[in-house]
């Protein structure tokens, strides 16, 4: 049988699947975009598929028993989950539930965790379907406090909060008047108030278009449709307020001072279809002034839209004539950018062009002396724009003055420098800008490196999230697994360290030295005001309402017969009593579709129709003892 045969294509044809991603992706773009078509150069041309990891690569590996040196928190895309890696072993530490269900934990099954998700007047839950993309860390004095994590939806703009000390969601908040909530980013220091040099705010950037309200005006006239940006209360998780923009926002960076935050804008023609959205030969990236957005909501200068409550400043171009009072500044940049990243020395913002083969650098000194009317165009603040490659999408930093930006149509990443950009830009025609082009599998993109969103930025690895894997692993069917691409670039040249498997779909993430991150052993019984104690343990009736109230301690539950009638609403509360570390217990009831996971010293519940009259044995899932299989109790339901 040849390599064909099974599916798996071989070196040579590998060769033959960049070039063809490479061209069928430009030519589907040709006629809009001559000028990506005829910049393709020499380095960037299709190259063969890159080989194994190199000999030095391999010392990388973490041998069994060994811990990885950082973490990995990243987005799942439209599996609507989270995902905690360790690296560089690329091992899968954790899933974490959050806008999509799982019956492992019970996420969408328990009380507790509906009440997080939100619910409909009958109980069940608003949304099943999520789509992550971004997941942000909260900052202390420039770098992770590793105190949460924040992610969004982008289906039905929500965000989500997430407890490093657990890695559980434990808020979620849903956008009014939003619609494709894309990028998220946290603020790292309040602008006005330097002692707050933590986070406290979550910007949010709205990428669709839509009447606002969306309650069914304005249906046949796009040209009155907006978008919003929104910045939430990292604390409480509720909206503070959202600002009105001309254009859409798609990724958010923002600044070390707290004062600045932005977003890419591709539609910037406010179009409402691909030849209008692509009309435009410069889109831009727009700044928001914090300070001077909520000094306007302090002073009461907003409106607000439909029936929500949330301040909304104007930051549309006509309302902000005058730099010196303007909330908003947009600063042209390449054709159709996507993504926006802050370089960790905080002096520079890149945004790559997608459709436009450069990237812009754009400088925040600059972008603050135009708000203060000391510069004359927006377009001034922008200090660099090099040619680097076909369809640059995010940048990553090494914190000694390279950036790696993702290269979808030349499924490359190439490595450049920022000051020799900047020294080409002022008419230097010796500075060498283009460091090195790797070849990754392929079409890449997001990349993050380690601790590169930060002022520690330490410039070992780089992760390359690539959208097609193709001949990189066995085939599974029509669908085939992405890959992570592990890069170390801690010497001279980039080197591939490792090629993980991503289940659907790898989009953003962050690495983070282990050391930032401290997560609880066991939880508190007290946290939990429902906690089921030997005082209160056993069965409660009022009318047809039944309480449950179980314990677990290895390898039994408090109760052997629970016994109710058909037609009860059963409530029912398990508080785990164990107190070893990792000793948790599952709770399955067959027919009536519960089952979650109490962790030690845990309490969650369930709330349900007692509907099937019959004997049901309720029993653990998650395997916790020797007599795990022996931990089951008869759920009876009188007829
Ligand atoms: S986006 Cu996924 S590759 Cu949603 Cu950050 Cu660019
Ligand atoms: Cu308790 Cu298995
Ligand atoms: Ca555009």
């Amino acid at each position: 049988m040849d390599s064909k045969e099974n599916g798996v294509d071989n070196g040579a044809e590998q060769s033959g699947r960049r070039g063809f991603l490479s061209k069928s992706a430009a030519l589907g773009l040709a006629g809009v975009t001559l000028g990506l078509v005829a910049c393709k150069d020499e380095a960037g041309a299709a190259k063969g598929g890159a080989a194994a990891p190199q000999k030095e690569g391999a010392s990388k590996e973490i041998a069994p028993g060994q811990l990885d040196e950082y973490y990995a928190f990243i987005s799942a895309g439209h599996g609507g989950e989270a995902r905690v890696l360790g690296l560089p072993s690329g091992r899968t530490l954790k899933r974490i539930p959050v806008f999509n269900t799982d019956c492992m934990v019970g996420w969408g099954v328990t009380n507790e965790s509906k009440a997080i998700m939100g619910t409909k007047a009958d109980g069940t839950l608003k949304y099943t379907t999520g789509d992550t993309h971004h997941v942000h860390g909260s900052y202390k004095d420039g770098t992770y406090d590793g105190r949460w994590l924040f992610v969004n939806d982008k289906i039905h703009s929500r965000l989500a909060r997430i407890r490093m000390d657990t890695m559980e969601c434990d808020k979620i908040v849903e956008l009014p008047n939003v619609m494709g909530f894309h990028g998220l980013f946290t603020d790292k220091c309040d602008p006005v108030d330097t002692k707050i040099n933590y986070t406290t705010r979550v910007f949010c950037g709205g990428e669709f278009h839509i009447p606002l309200p969306n309650d069914g005006r304005d249906l046949d006239d796009p040209t009155k449709w907006g978008t919003l940006f929104s910045c939430v209360n990292a604390e409480t998780m509720e909206l503070k307020w959202q600002c009105r923009i001309d254009g859409n926002n798609d990724l958010v960076a923002t600044s070390y001072d707290g004062k600045l935050a932005a977003s890419n804008q591709y539609n910037t023609e406010n179009a409402a279809d691909l030849n209008g959205m692509m009309a435009a030969e410069r889109d831009a990236c727009v700044f928001f002034n914090i300070e001077r957005i909520e000094a306007l909501v302090k002073a009461g200068k907003f409106t607000t839209i439909g029936g929500s409550k949330v301040p909304v400043v104007d930051g549309r171009k006509a309302a902000n004539s005058d730099p010196k009072t303007s909330v908003t500044c947009y600063v042209p940049v390449g054709k159709n950018p996507h993504g926006v990243n802050a370089s960790p020395d905080g002096k520079y913002f890149v945004c790559s062009g997608k459709l436009s083969p450069t990237a812009t650098v754009i400088e925040l000194k600059r972008v603050m002396a135009w708000f203060n009317g000391e510069l004359k165009e927006p377009r001034d603040a922008v200090v660099a724009e090099p040619e680097i490659g076909l369809g640059p999408l995010h940048t990553a930093f090494d914190g000694k003055g390279n950036a790696y930006t993702s290269l979808f149509l030349d499924s490359q990443c190439v490595k450049w420098n920022v000051d020799a950009a900047i020294a080409q830009f002022k008419g230097d025609k010796t500075a060498k800008v283009i460091i090195e082009k790797m070849d990754v599998h392929y079409q890449p993109g997001h990349n993050y490196s380690s601790m590169g969103e930060t002022k520690e930025a330490d410039g070992k690895y780089l992760n390359s999230g690539n959208k097609f894997s193709k001949d990189r692993f066995l085939p599974v069917g029509p669908l085939h697994p992405e890959t992570e691409q592990l890069i170390d670039i801690s010497g001279g040249k980039m080197r591939l360290v490792a090629d993980h498997t991503a289940y659907s779909e790898p989009h953003d993430g962050i690495i983070v030295r282990r050391d930032v991150v401290k997560t609880r052993q066991i939880y508190n019984m007290d946290d939990f005001p429902n906690a089921v104690k030997p005082e209160n343990a056993g069965i409660e009736r009022h009318g047809n309402k039944v309480h449950v109230r179980l314990m677990s301690q290895a390898p039994a539950y408090s109760m052997p017969i629970i016994k109710v009638k058909k037609g009860d609403e059963v409530t029912l509360t398990l508080t785990n009593h164990d107190k070893v570390e990792d000793l948790t217990h599952g709770c399955a009831l067959p027919t009536y579709n519960i089952n979650f996971i109490v962790n030690p010293q845990e309490t969650k519940s369930v709330t349900f129709k007692a509907d099937h009259a019959g004997a049901f044995w309720l029993y653990c899932t998650h395997f916790c003892h020797a007599l795990h299989l022996e931990m089951r109790s008869r759920f009876l339901v009188e007829a």
